[in-house]
């Protein structure tokens, strides 16, 4: 059947000709392509040789003669389609950053996706059987060339895509004259369309009879255009390494992705609690009020945290020994504990090229990225001059763990319960080609000047030494970093930059003004395995994600590491969290955050991710900083963190915000269980945990472009009110039964105003079919106190009566558990039933049952129902 042009695809011949797709990027019409040859049926696939037509087209460089085509059908959802060079080993993402999928083969005539080829000129085309559709269809102009690939695929009429991130563009991509490029980057207040931190080259294209995804294994920098009803990638290396995935169900192209890139990780329980953070705290009184004042404004706080402000200079693993010492940092951290609260601090792969001891055992385990003379290759961050870990190096992550195990050592250091790292795109100010990175710094000002020592301004709970005045401290001299800086650095030559490698042929569209090299590592960097920066600069935050994985499990052997970063790649999800990166306290990136909470958790399997509450940049507002607040209450990762010349925005600081977080968390709190059961469905089948209504409503073209209303879990609408000032939202719900959650009284769905929002307030609606389990959490401050509270199932019936849910529970921090319970409830017929196995004895009951259902009715019970056994009871 492959060994020569089926009658079937002459159709495909027709649709695939050259002319067909042309266009998106002038002058790769007149490519002629390559012709297959030497097709070979294997049992699970093809292979076939691909021989360039003519001279090639030369477009960027010289065409590669050959190349092989291999084909294989993984699953019966899954196709897996490479091309490379036959004779020479190009790049590919490395295994070792991405693991793949074990090996696998069905027979091509058991599989749901197919493949259909050209011959000539080669093209080829995916369809899906069930549905009868072309899921991606190539055309004649192929073109492979040492610095530039290009292939694209016919989208369908007015097409729905989504995906290719990061980006801050509608959830549903806009398909008119649209580019997304891919190439990690700082992006402090870019434009819109613009490349950001992360990298994630899949996209999921839904249609009317079902949804499908591709994800192309390759993190060189590219610009991925669709108009015209064509997508078309402009890859600047590596190969092309295709996964194909059937679908048919938004879910189950989730569940095919999660299956490529591995499946994300459940948090920790305490990872779900609210956190506090803030760029500017200037010393270590202004984090212990913040704790103080969250506690006496009665607002829960899990977690407090530190930005770079702790440091001395800017040196990562070390304290500011006048504003952040060692002793008084360790009473915060003691008191929180024993409040069963939380503290994180954040980390920055730039280490300060300076002579002390983080920077030296680097120099000497030999770990930071090289010039190709051997000089270390230098960069301007925060602390001034700096050198960048190589995470390809052998000992990398014996530093890393080594630094993390000495800084943070519990008995003696600064004992944090979770990491977040930052700055690792890698971030850089110094512009290319960055000749002398002492005198940059010194331009820049970094490390910024430090602010004057003060003494603690009031009592503060906790530190007896603050009820009296104290001596004022003597400042420790330190020396100035320029000083140090004088007495060690050296005149660095650079070796001759190879052309290409730093402007390449074809140039992606890196932000407006900015070259591959600009502000970030260089690409003709070699890593201590030889990878060029130019293939593995989207690598790099996952990369340091994995390390730092591995530094705080070493911390604290059998716990989940709680890691957040900034900047990702396909699969960090396996080990880390991601938050938005530094947004602005405006309207625009409020309503924003959704579509990038629903990027990471629906699309990429990051799900624990979440944007600056209340905003970075800029000043907030009471009314935005509420309104965000009850928000960011309906995100996995919720915390509220803002600039260093922003105002104070801790909820605590207006009575809207307080009062919005005292009843956004406290809803958050009694649903924690129904989220955590959401995202540890997630982690064992990458089904979202927080998702666009399409996935649930696939067939309502109503909600494929929704991005201001979503589901928190399976069974909630979140619907915030989206426009400054406003209490009123215009809501659409889909053709189902819906209740308000916080009235339990029932919904009509369609379109309608929802009025009189009070700004302290979200409206939620239950879909009905749903059973939820809700903490009797009312009070509880901590994640550890909500543990300890009884549940409450809300049952809400579907049209035919009946409801469905479920209920995880573990030790909430062990990678390996015990014991776990795992729960389904089922509601038919007037008749709970639960059915499960209990492994974890959570210790709590299900005391009270209410039921939902017709106009205003709800039945409540008092119950007594345990978590230890099937039950079946009439309600
Ligand atoms: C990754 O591993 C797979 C399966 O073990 C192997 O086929 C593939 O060649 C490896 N890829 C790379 C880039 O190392
Ligand atoms: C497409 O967008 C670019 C900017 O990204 C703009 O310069 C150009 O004019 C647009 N073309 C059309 C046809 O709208
Ligand atoms: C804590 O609250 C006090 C009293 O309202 C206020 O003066 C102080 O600025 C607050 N400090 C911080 C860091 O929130
Ligand atoms: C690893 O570190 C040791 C010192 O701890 C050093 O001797 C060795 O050369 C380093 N390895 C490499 C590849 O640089
Ligand atoms: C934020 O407010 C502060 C204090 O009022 C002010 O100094 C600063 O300029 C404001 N920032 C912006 C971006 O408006
Ligand atoms: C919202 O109300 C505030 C206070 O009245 C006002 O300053 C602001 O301009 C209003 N914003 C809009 C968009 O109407
Ligand atoms: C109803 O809601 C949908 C989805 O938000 C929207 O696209 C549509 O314009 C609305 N229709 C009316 C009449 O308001
Ligand atoms: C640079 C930038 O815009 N960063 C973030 C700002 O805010 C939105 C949502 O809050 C994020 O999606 C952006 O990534």
């Amino acid at each position: 059947m492959w060994g020569s042009k089926l009658k079937s695809l002459a159709l495909a011949v027709s649709l695939l000709s050259p002319a067909a797709l042309a266009g998106l990027t002038p002058g790769t019409e007149k490519c002629k392509g390559y012709s297959a040859a030497n097709v070979k049926k294997t049992g699970s696939g093809l292979s076939a040789d691909l021989n360039l037509i003519g001279a090639g087209c030369g477009i960027y460089g010289e065409d590669l003669k050959q190349l092989k085509l291999e084909v294989n059908y993984d699953t019966e959802e899954r196709l897996h389609v490479k091309i490379i060079d036959p004779k020479n080993q190009r790049y590919e993402v490395p295994n070792f950053t991405l693991p793949r999928p074990a090996e696998s083969h069905v027979k091509v005539g058991h599989s749901d996706i197919h493949f259909e080829l050209q011959e000539k000129p080669f093209a080829f085309a995916v369809t899906r059987k069930s549905t009868g559709e072309k899921l991606f269809q190539t055309d004649g102009a192929f073109i492979f060339e040492d610095q530039y690939i290009r292939i694209a695929t016919k989208l369908a009429k007015d097409p729905a895509v989504y995906g290719l991130g990061e980006h801050t563009s509608s959830f549903k991509l806009p398909t008119t004259n649209y580019t997304r490029t891919l190439w990690n980057r700082d992006s402090y207040g870019v434009p819109e369309n613009s490349n950001l931190y992360s990298a994630h080259p899949v996209y999921y294209e839904h249609r009317e009879k079902g949804t499908h995804g591709v994800f192309l294994v390759n993190s060189n920098g590219m610009d991925i255009k669709i108009d015209n009803e064509v997508l078309e990638y402009n890859i600047i290396g590596g190969i092309l390494d295709f996964y194909f995935l059937a679908g048919p169900t938004p879910a189950n192209v989730a569940s095919q992705y999660a299956e490529v890139v591995g499946l994300p990780a459940i948090p920790a329980y305490w990872g779900l609690g609210s956190h506090q953070c803030r760029y500017g705290y200037r010393d270590w009184i202004d984090v212990a009020e913040v704790v103080a004042n969250y506690s006496a404004a009665a607002i829960p706080l899990e977690t407090m945290w530190t930005d770079i402000d702790y440091m001395y200079n800017r040196w990562v693993f070390t304290l500011d020994p006048e504003r952040f010492p060692l002793d008084k940092m360790r009473r915060i951290i003691d008191n929180l504990h024993k409040n069963d609260q939380k503290y994180i601090m954040m980390i920055d792969p730039a280490v300060a090229y300076q002579p002390y001891p983080a920077f030296e055992r680097g120099v000497e385990k030999g770990i930071f990225l090289k010039e190709a003379n051997g000089d270390i290759h230098k960069g301007v961050v925060w602390p001034g001059v700096t050198a960048f870990p190589d995470w390809f190096h052998p000992n990398a992550t014996e530093y890393w763990t080594d630094e993390f195990a000495r800084f943070f050592n519990a008995d003696n250091g600064v004992n944090i319960d979770g990491s977040w790292i930052d700055m690792n795109e890698p971030a850089n100010f110094c512009s290319y080609p960055c000749t002398d990175p002492e005198a940059e710094a010194i331009a820049q000002q970094m490390p910024p000047a430090r602010l004057p020592v003060r003494e603690p301004p009031r009592p503060i709970a906790g530190f007896p030494e603050t009820e009296t005045q104290q001596k004022s401290v003597k400042a420790r001299s330190f020396g100035t970093a320029m000083e140090m800086l004088e007495t060690r650095s050296k005149v660095t030559k650079r070796a001759a930059p190879k052309k290409d490698i730093i402007s390449p042929p074809y140039a992606i569209k890196n932000d407006v003004a900015y070259g591959l090299s600009d502000r970030t590592v260089h690409t003709d960097i070699a890593h201590a395995d030889g990878h060029l920066e130019y293939d593995v600069h989207n690598l790099y935050g996952t990369s340091m994600s994995t390390a730092t994985y591995d530094a705080m499990l070493s911390r604290r052997p059998g716990k989940r590491p709680f890691i957040i970063t900034r900047s990702t790649f396909a699969g960090a999800g396996h080990k880390v969290g991601k938050w938005l990166g530094d947004n602005l306290s405006t309207w625009h990136h409020y309503r924003n955050s959704i579509s990038g909470v629903l990027q990471f958790n629906a699309l990429y399997q990051i799900p624990l991710v979440g944007a600056d509450v209340c905003g970075f940049g800029g000043n907030t507002t009471e009314t935005l900083c509420a309104r965000w607040t009850a928000l960011g209450a309906f995100a996995p990762f919720f915390r509220n963190h803002n600039g260093d010349t922003s105002i104070s925005q801790e909820p605590y600081r207006w009575p809207l915000a307080a009062s919005a977080a005292r009843k956004a968390t406290g809803i958050r709190y009694s649903l924690l269980d129904y989220l955590y059961t959401a995202m540890w469905r997630q982690s064992t089948t990458g089904v979202p945990s927080v998702s666009p209504l399409w996935f649930q409503y696939p067939q309502d073209k109503k909600v494929w472009g929704m991005d201001l209303q979503y589901l928190y879990g399976p069974s909630i609408v979140v619907a915030p009110v989206t426009v400054e000032n406003s209490t009123s939202v215009d809501i659409y719900l889909p053709k189902d039964i819906w209740y308000d959650f916080n009235t339990h009284q029932p919904v009509k769905s369609g379109n309608q105003t929802i009025n009189n929002v009070a700004f302290d307030e979200i409206p939620l609606f239950i879909r009905g079919g749903s059973i939820l389990p809700v903490r009797k959490s009312q009070g509880a401050m901590t994640t550890a106190e909500v543990r300890k509270r009884d549940f409450e199932l809300v049952i809400v019936p579907n049209a035919k009566g009946e409801a469905s849910g479920e209920l995880y529970l573990d030790d909430g921090e062990s990678l390996v558990q015990q014991g776990t319970t795992h729960v389904e409830f089922s509601y038919k017929n007037g008749k709970l039933r639960s059915k499960g196995s209990y492994g974890y004895n959570a210790g709590v009951k299900i005391t009270g049952v209410k039921v939902l259902g017709g106009k205003r009715m709800v039945k409540q019970a008092e119950v007594a129902l345990g978590l230890d056994k099937d039950f079946s009871a009439d309600c």
